[in-house]
């Protein structure tokens, strides 16, 4: 692998430190966000897809996209996932999978805190519930994301967020190490942050002239209104006008309309009925705001640890992304309630999105939202209530003295108001009186930059470029980035690489869930006991599976007296080597398709029953049913004597219809009087003269395939043998003796 292009093989593991080496001379290949490419009409395997965009060139599909070749159709949107464990060197393995299952917007946002942190960190550090933004784990992570598009075949969008008072200095870096979508939104900071307000809003023109120069995508903070009132569905107004703020503002500091991705979430979620209320306020915001771009958030409000109701209201909104128009669609998972990243529930999310946005292909095509009726009511009902908010805060003074007043995230449906809203000081905040007037002769040397700049008093001619007074700046002469490796001696990557290197790598192997060789695994368990009790019995049962540092994160009552499903997770101490293992080589089965061309160029003529003094039916009836998956199913027809068939008469009608195979199911055990059995079938097929015309296979649940091929037969099937295992074999087998 070259060092400035990584190339990576499908098996094979993505190599940590081949990305961090040379990592100082890395540059990103491209700037801005990339769109989805369509593919209108697209033909994949059996089906044809109306809205669906380029195929992947590796990809893995929706399981049973088995049954078709692989398949792996994607959606329009862009779908995100939101990966951020703590440990950048560990979620580049996940971006990885995630990419593999239909993401191309990856984001690095989770719950750092970074906006509390007053400038750009360098190095590595660990993060506690999320990772510490620094230049060096975008730089690694954007290298891997070059190297992981080149493999998926699609562009892949790095996201992260400008927030905080060092939103400007985080902009600057994510221009220059190629990061394709950002958050920005001033509100966030004073709402959520207290950051003073003309601090922050000073700040935003600042970052977004530098998103504008990068053609970094968008996405406001309106949803953490939603998210943070005490009655989301409430606030469908306000995050109306928290858009319309931030969108036009945006504009104002330079950003493309098509730039411009506000964060919409369908504000409630079941038990409510939330098509029914969330339908008009999506459709409300995409007529106020046509000319932008919607990236649809799922409602995490009320999330729970459940992963099946998760999934549901996740379903749920991504119905109204696809009725109204979703360009990102997001993935939230239950993460949020059991409070640890998992891989699993990251792919599992991505997926989920990607098969209802496939599965809802074409609905548009059949389908229209009435123009009359309660839709439309509502939603100019949402818009109206909007425009009185807006008129109201221009009345009041503007942004600033309304949220002062504690117009924002007040949970009443606007006009009206719970008292309940947050309310910031204009003269208050981080960061207050840090904000002042531009000197006559003020002059900034840099490529992008909002506001006053009097480059003239140097050149006239560089008014336009004032960078060109240097030479150029970091974005146009990337060398004069100053990279800084790591910073903390005892807190970096290096060193978490060197502590995790028996696992790294290597044939020992510990399961995983957030870093590798966590240990952390999840059970399901269901405990005939009220919730409390079974709360605490499930971690006695934890105990006694070696279980360490075990939790309760998810409790289900299936009925107050008669019991509780409950999931728990906990750390399992071991390891596994595999060099130490025996594995046995994948069982070998056939298409289905190449089984019933087999059949049908030369049919089959099959005897089959159970023998001895033997009552069981069941399992020879699964092997042969069509209903189950048996080999009827492939067009082989078989002539089935039931029960208790003596051997010499299984045998005696194979020769009466001439059949080329013969199937004895033999269930009882005692005494070995199935393989006993086995060996008077041979001897019997011998003593006639038909042993080499004819296949001849035995199978049970305690048939062991090797000591029934001793006992004499061509082969053995065992517990948990399908119809297709033996199809296989009697296909392969007829090869053999055709040759
Ligand atoms: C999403 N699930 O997909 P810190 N700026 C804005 C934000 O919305 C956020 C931050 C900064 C969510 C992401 C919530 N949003 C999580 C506009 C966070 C994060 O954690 O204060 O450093 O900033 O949008």
């Amino acid at each position: 692998m070259s060092d400035k292009k990584t190339v990576l093989e499908p098996n094979e593991k993505i190599n940590i430190e081949n990305l961090l080496r040379d990592l100082e001379n890395y540059r990103p290949r491209r700037r801005g966000w990339t769109w989805r490419t369509p593919a209108p009409k697209l033909h994949m395997g059996p089906f044809a897809y109306e809205d669906a965009s380029a195929p992947l060139k590796q990809s893995l599909g929706l399981p049973s996209s088995k049954y078709f070749d692989g398949i792996d159709p994607q959606p329009m949107s862009s779908i995100t996932t939101e990966i951020a464990s703590g440990r950048f060197e560990d979620d580049i393995r996940r971006m990885r999978m995630a990419a593999w299952h239909g993401a191309d917007h990856i984001m690095v946002i989770r719950t750092a805190g970074q906006s509390h942190m007053d400038g750009l960190i360098e190095g590595t550090p660990q993060g506690i519930g999320g990772v510490p933004i620094t230049r060096k784990q975008v730089r690694a992570q954007r290298k891997a994301l070059d190297a992981i598009e080149d493999e998926v075949g699609r562009e892949i969008n790095f996201h992260s967020y400008v927030s905080g008072v060092a939103g400007p200095e985080v902009a600057v870096m994510f221009a220059e190490e190629g990061i394709n979508g950002a958050h920005q939104d001033p509100q966030y900071n004073v709402l959520y942050r207290n950051i003073n307000m003309l601090r922050s809003f000073v700040d935003a023109c600042e970052s977004k002239k530098i998103l504008s120069w990068a053609g970094i995508a968008q996405i406001d903070g309106a949803h953490n209104a939603n998210a943070t009132a005490r009655e989301a569905w409430k606030v469908m107004p306000e995050l109306i006008v928290q858009h319309a703020i931030n969108s036009l503002f945006s504009v104002k500091a330079g950003i493309r309309k098509d730039n411009i991705c506000l964060s919409t979430v369908p504000p409630t979620a079941p038990p409510a009925p939330c098509v029914f209320m969330d339908l008009p306020y999506a459709v409300a915001l995409r007529e106020f705001f046509d000319e932008y771009r919607m990236r649809a958030q799922m409602n995490t409000k009320y999330m729970e640890a459940s992963a099946r109701e998760a999934t549901v209201t996740h379903v749920l909104n991504l119905l109204i992304s696809k009725l109204t128009r979703a360009d990102i669609q997001s993935t939230i998972t239950p993460d949020e309630g059991r409070n640890v990243p998992w891989h699993i529930y990251n792919v599992e999310a991505c997926d989920t999105a990607k098969q209802t946005l496939v599965g809802l292909d074409g609905i548009m095509e059949m389908i229209d939202l009435k123009d009359d009726g309660p839709l439309r009511e509502k939603a100019r009902e949402i818009k109206e209530r909007a425009c009185l908010f807006m008129e109201e805060i221009v009345e009041f003074g503007g942004y600033f003295k309304a949220v002062e007043e504690g117009f924002f995230v007040d949970s009443g449906n606007y006009p009206e108001r719970n008292g309940d809203g947050i309310s910031r000081k204009i003269e208050g905040g981080i960061g207050h009186g840090t904000v002042y007037e531009r000197d006559d002769d003020y002059f900034a040397p840099v490529t992008a930059h909002f506001g006053y700049n009097n480059v003239a008093q140097y050149d006239p001619d560089a008014e336009d470029d004032p960078a060109k007074l240097i030479g150029g700046s970091t974005f146009e002469k990337p060398e004069k980035i100053v990279y800084i490796d790591e910073l903390d001696e005892t807190d970096n990557v290096r060193l978490r690489l060197k502590e995790g290197a028996e696992f790294r790598d290597t044939a020992k192997v510990r399961p995983e869930m957030e870093w590798l060789a966590d240990g952390i695994v999840m059970i399901n368990m269901f405990l005939p006991l009220g919730k409390r009790e079974a709360q605490v019995a499930a971690l006695e049962f934890a105990k006694q599976m070696n279980l360490e540092d075990a939790e309760v994160i998810n409790v289900e009552i299936m009925q107050p007296a008669e019991g509780t499903r409950l999931e728990l997770k906990g750390k399992l101490p071991g390891f596994v080597d595999i060099s130490k293992l025996d594995i046995p080589p994948e069982p070998h089965r056939l298409s289905d398709d190449e089984i019933r061309a087999e059949v049908e160029r030369r049919p089959f003529r099959i005897v089959a029953g159970t023998v001895g003094e033997d009552e069981h039916s069941v399992g020879l009836r699964e092997i042969i049913d069509i209903k189950h998956g048996g080999i009827e199913k492939f067009g082989m027809e078989v002539e089935y004597l039931g029960t208790s068939v003596p051997v010499d008469k299984l045998v005696d009608a194979a020769i009466e219809i001439g059949a080329d195979t013969i199937m004895a199911s033999t269930i009882i055990s005692h005494d070995g009087i199935h393989y006993k059995n086995m060996r008077r079938i041979a001897d019997f097929a011998i003593e006639k003269g038909i042993r080499d015309k004819v296949t001849i296979i035995a199978g049970g649940t305690q048939v062991v395939p090797e000591q029934a091929v001793k006992a004499g037969m061509d082969a053995g099937f065992g517990r948990g043998s399908h119809g297709v295992d033996v199809a296989t074999f009697l296909v392969e087998e007829r090869r053999r003796r055709e040759k």
